[in-house]
């Protein structure tokens, strides 16, 4: 979903809502042919959801099977799945038109012929130790199910199939680069629109086509004001509407710089998951979470582990907050899992779905690279290196980061635009946040000094304790609520004061169900680190958190508003 017309001529159809499900235990599905023939014994399942939010399927985890009918009104038709968990093969009339792995990107699939077809999607959420992205070893729970929405558009002749606009700014001058690819045939014209205003006319052909664009004087986006345009790329028959914040995002030696002024990051962690629903939170849910963390005085949220929704990004444009993206490729520690072909192929393929997906985002600020891998051996440098040039050759336009663990012995920083560490003093060994928080930071430094990356500005990426909501005690003891508001008072105001120190992100937004893999360690089966548990019922921590990071900011002063 877009908050946004996304084109001016299309006639998209939703596809979700009510599809026929069936669960396959045995894996019997591709031998029985359930694509030609679909079990008698079915029932129905939401699309979009996650399974697991089914009483019945809370701990299911493989291949189950979806199906729904469709009608084309033409012959030449589109579906788009915006979020399929975690690999698709998809089928229309008994015949295999689609594999995708990776859930949280979405994918398209072409096809012809106008009338009904059967459309039928065999869902696996099936992990290992070895090369799925995510592994089976995580801290969220590995939902399963069609959890985007499904889209079909239907066109009488071609279409414009993939865009992309990127721009260079000259003070408020804006010179734009405008590629396209038309599937079908065509010669014609293209007009490119901003909002209103004819920018550019040329002639345009099958296949790829690019123009410059002159946009004008344009008003840039940021924080406070986050000024949007919509560009709109039109040919006969079709058009694609985009939308675009002018800014510039770079780093110059230790500062970021947003359209050239420095920015300083009181950030937070955040899944976009929800007991209720999973990985499928509607946009109210995800709403009121991103309006709860702007009112704390956040101004970027990294969203923690995987690419967010389009409308989730669509939403932090339009408010002006900032966001580091990055890919599920969490905890692959060791030579078995950063080694394996796979690995690299199926990272490389995300990134680049992720970043031609989002890359019109002016929130999205920063891309992540990875969460805590072996970026202290051979094979996490290998597959840092080579995300990093991927990452470049497809924006140049935004830092690079990823969140690493490796305090003392990373050896991957040189593919880092900006050096991020989690790190988890007072919480994770002993019990004084401040005492072990300097001395941590005293040994990246060196680290950072001996490695030579010491001029490049540096975040704390995650940081925090772990508090089951309602727990109190006179002893400050840890799991209590005021354990965990204390350690991040403490460490809020050190981190603050450290000049080294550019931007801290808070882990985390809310508590989350974490996977079976790691429930022995996590009461409830839940990180349990959340500013707010599952159902966003605020710990204390969360009104000390809202205090402090408000009156760190001259533009937004006072204190959290206790009405929202
Ligand atoms: C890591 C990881 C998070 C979470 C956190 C924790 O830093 O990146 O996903 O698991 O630790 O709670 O320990």
């Amino acid at each position: 979903m877009r908050l946004f017309c996304s084109s001016k001529l299309r006639n998209t159809k939703n596809l979700s809502g009510l599809w026929d499900f069936v669960i396959d235990t045995d894996r019997v599905g591709y031998l029985e042919k359930w694509y030609d023939l679909f079990p008698v014994k079915k029932e129905t399942m939401c699309v979009p959801f996650c399974w697991n939010c089914v009483p019945e399927y809370f701990k299911y985890e493989g291949l189950a099977w979806y199906q729904t009918v469709f009608e084309a009104t033409s012959d030449t038709y589109l579906l788009t799945f915006e979020n399929v968990l975690n690999e698709a093969e998809v089928y229309v009339d008994g015949i295999c038109v689609k594999h995708h792995y990776g859930g949280f990107l979405g994918f398209q699939v072409e096809g012809s012929g106008k009338g009904k077809h059967i459309l039928t999607v065999a869902v696996d959420n099936t992990h290992n130790e070895k090369n799925t992205i995510p592994l089976s070893r995580v801290d969220w729970f590995h939902y399963g199910g069609i959890a985007g929405n499904v889209y079909l558009d239907c066109f009488e002749e071609c279409y414009i199939s993939d865009h992309r606009i990127d721009y260079e700014l000259t003070g408020n001058r804006a010179l734009g680069n405008v590629e396209f690819n038309i599937t079908g045939e065509y010669i014609g014209k293209v007009q490119i629109y901003l909002g209103e205003e004819l920018v550019a006319e040329t002639d345009a052909h099958s296949g790829k086509n690019n123009l410059k664009v002159d946009f004008g004087c344009i008003e840039r986006w940021d924080i406070f004001k986050p000024n949007l345009y919509l560009v709109e790329i039109r040919i006969e028959g079709d058009s694609v509407v985009e939308r675009i914040g002018f800014r510039e995002i770079e780093v110059k030696g230790k500062q970021i710089l947003l359209n050239g002024r420095e920015i300083k990051i009181k950030g937070i962690n955040r899944h976009n998951e929800h007991p209720d629903f999973g990985f499928a939170v509607p946009f109210s849910m995800m709403k009121k979470d991103v309006d709860i963390i702007k009112n704390m005085g956040v101004n970027l949220i990294r969203g923690s582990h995987y690419p967010n929704p389009p409308e989730l990004l669509d939403y932090l444009d339009e408010i002006g907050m900032l966001f580091w993206e990055e890919i599920p490729m969490w905890g692959f520690y060791d030579k078995k899992s950063l080694g394996e072909p796979l690995t690299m192929e199926r990272g490389i393929q995300m990134h680049d779905e992720m970043i031609r997906r989002d890359c019109h985002h002016p929130s999205i600020v920063f891309w992540g690279l990875h969460n805590e891998i072996g970026t202290d051996i051979e094979e996490g440098y290998e597959i840092t290196k080579n995300f990093y040039e991927v990452v470049r050759a497809l924006d140049r336009s935004r830092p690079i980061t990823f969140a690493s663990l490796k305090v003392e012995s990373d050896v991957c920083l040189e593919f880092a635009d900006i050096v991020s560490m989690n790190i988890y003093p007072g919480w994770y060994g002993g019990h004084d946040p401040k005492k072990e928080s300097e001395e941590i930071r005293n040994k990246i430094q060196s680290h950072l000094e001996r490695v030579g990356s010491h001029n490049k500005p540096f975040i704390i990426s995650e940081f925090g304790a772990g508090a089951v909501f309602g727990e109190h005690s006179l002893y400050n003891a840890k799991w209590t609520e005021e354990y965990q508001s204390e350690l991040l008072r403490e460490l809020i105001t050190a981190f603050e004061e450290d000049e080294n120190v550019n931007g801290m992100i808070i882990w985390q937004y809310c508590d989350i169900r974490s996977s079976f893999e790691l429930e022995l360690t996590r009461p409830r089966s839940y990180n349990n680190k959340g500013l707010v548990n599952e159902y966003r019922q605020p710990k204390t921590a969360f009104y000390t958190v809202s205090r402090l990071f408000n009156k760190m900011d001259v533009n937004q002063e006072g204190d959290y508003d206790e009405n929202i």
